[in-house]
């Protein structure tokens, strides 16, 4: 048997034996949570940033800014709006509050290379992250003069999102340490 199924195993059945139970939340970008948010915003008029709130949700606020309370590219800029988690977390969905048919947006899980330009709302992410991030860009596909959009119509807010967090014991913490050292020791013998 590989050293990682044993591995995985003991992992496993100490999960179960602990109870470790998988929880569920909807957290509000507007409300507090095991989370903090951050900003980043670049453009040619448009630079500095911080995070606003409003009942319906997160924002950034650039300098200067049309759209203070919500993640926008106007003027030809791109506010990003980061949501880092205090623990990783799995990401089941994220919702976008003000969110019309003149928007899109471009999303990145853990600091990562952004997606491309999107309409999902929710976005179901389905992935383990601790972090993640939506942008505000111009692009061509904002220039659709038939919808009356123009270069810089995003605006909207990030406005809640659902996560599911498992629980490791202390205990399992140690164990998972121990199996780390075995394996890095094993790696070293093999290298050597
Ligand atoms: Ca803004
Ligand atoms: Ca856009
Ligand atoms: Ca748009
Ligand atoms: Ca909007």
């Amino acid at each position: 048997m590989k050293l990682k199924a044993i591995a995985l195993g003991a992992v496993m059945a100490l999960g179960a034996a602990a109870g470790a139970q998988a929880a569920t939340t909807t957290y509000y970008a507007n409300s507090t949570g095991p989370f903090t948010l951050g900003c980043a915003v670049n453009g040619i008029l448009n630079n500095n940033c911080s995070v606003t709130t409003s009942s319906s949700g997160a924002g950034v606020s650039g300098n200067p800014d049309t759209n203070p309370y919500e993640i926008d590219n106007f003027p030809l800029s791109s506010e990003t709006l980061i949501v880092t988690f205090d623990t990783g977390v799995i990401l089941e969905s994220f919702y976008l509050g003000n969110f019309d048919r003149n928007d899109d947006y471009e999303f990145s899980l853990n600091g990562g290379a952004f997606s491309g330009v999107t309409t999902d709302n929710p976005n179901i992410v389905g992935q383990y992250v601790t972090s993640f991030a939506i942008r505000a860009s111009y692009d061509l596909s904002d220039a659709n003069f038939f919808d009356g959009g123009f270069l810089g119509d995003d605006n909207f807010t990030l406005k809640k999102f659902t996560v599911t967090t498992v629980p490791l014991p202390a205990g399992g913490l140690l164990l998972l340490g121990g199996i780390g050292s075995l394996a890095a020791l094993r790696r070293r013998k093999k290298a050597a």
